[in-house]
């Protein structure tokens, strides 16, 4: 039987991901508007000690410039009830807007905030704020996690954020403008022990170089692409709009893989190494599986990049 795109999700089945994720996103939604805020402000205060947030650069704040400084304005008795709003995914316009932002704008919007509670421009959360005893547990289950798992679970709680998209109808998404490609003479090449695959080492080498029209030509027509905890998005175009909004300037520092043949002349390859994001650098290296579906013409069918339960698994290549 061919493949699908939900046969493909299925290959490397002896991957494990951090369930711990969803599973602690999901005990957060459960929480009320007010012990959420309460509980990133803990969770970020703590997160700070350890590891920086890289400021958002200017091209991104400009976007949401415009709602933050009607914020600014706000009295902080209307700036708490506009983020527990956020955080209710209520129907109001400054949640409409959020709504339409990509994840970077909405992390930056915060971020800003953020510095603004501590500067005393925006309310801050209560002194000697009381969490639930629901919320010191799931405060407590996000000390627990890894640090790659943590800032996972922070930045899912401000994608989550705002009026439901679904809800929209059509809309614009509001992304950062995509930089041009790194110039040839300032790339890296990786390289991936077990993997001399062209298309896999050339996938990783144009989305280190922001190179997205030279990345999605490696994929099949009807290919599919599954970002860590979510459905798989299918297609070129949809890819290469996921690519322009959501990934730029990662960082892919793959270590190695196992290449084996699958039915109808596809190949399957897995890959392990880590991942840095721009908004924490080299401070946080997340532990990724990559589980390439190539075609018997060497485009990308299906590839699926998981968060790993832990660092064991970097070096799990069984099937
Ligand atoms: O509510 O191969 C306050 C793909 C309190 C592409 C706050 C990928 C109140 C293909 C503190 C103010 C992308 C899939 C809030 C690879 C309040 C591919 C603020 C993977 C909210 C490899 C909180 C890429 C703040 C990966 C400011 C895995 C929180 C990328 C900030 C992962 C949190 C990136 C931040 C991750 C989190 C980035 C900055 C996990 C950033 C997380």
């Amino acid at each position: 039987m061919p493949f699908t795109i939900e046969s493909a999700r299925n290959i490397f089945p002896n991957t494990a991901t951090a369930d711990a994720v969803p599973a602690t996103t999901n005990r957060f939604e459960q929480l009320s508007a007010e012990d959420q805020l309460a509980l990133i402000w803990f969770a970020y205060l703590e997160m700070g000690k350890t590891i920086t947030i890289a400021a958002p650069g200017a091209a991104r704040m400009q976007l949401a410039e415009r709602t933050l400084n009607q914020i600014r304005q706000m009295s902080f008795q209307e700036q708490s009830q506009t983020m527990c709003d956020l955080a209710n995914r209520a129907d109001t316009e400054i949640c409409r807007t959020y709504a339409t932002w990509s994840p970077n704008i909405k992390l930056g919007f915060w971020y800003q905030l953020g510095q603004w509670m501590e500067q005393g421009i925006v309310a801050p959360i209560p002194e000697g704020y009381q969490l639930s005893a629901s919320a010191s547990a799931v405060l407590e289950a996000i000390k627990g996690l890894q640090p790659d798992q943590q800032i996972t679970v922070l930045r899912n709680t401000v994608v989550n954020m705002g009026f439901d998209p679904n809800k929209l109808g059509t809309y614009n998404p509001v992304t950062e403008p995509v930089e041009p490609p790194k110039d040839m003479s300032q790339r890296s090449r990786v390289t991936i022990e077990g993997v001399t695959n062209p298309t896999v080492l050339a996938y990783m080498n144009n989305l280190n170089a922001n190179d997205f029209d030279a990345l999605i030509e490696l994929f099949a027509p009807d290919g599919g692409l599954q970002p860590p905890f979510q459905r798989p998005i299918v297609g070129k175009e949809a890819i290469l709009q996921f690519f322009r909004a959501e990934c730029q300037n990662l960082k892919l520092l793959p270590e190695r893989g196992v290449s084996e043949p699958a039915e109808d002349g596809y190949t399957q390859i897995k890959v392990t190494g880590k991942v840095q994001t721009p908004w924490l650098g080299a401070s946080v290296g997340m532990n990724i599986a990559w589980r390439f579906l190539l075609n018997a013409d060497n485009k990308i069918f299906f590839v699926a990049i998981d968060l790993l339960a832990s660092p064991k698994e970097l070096v799990n290549l069984s099937r």
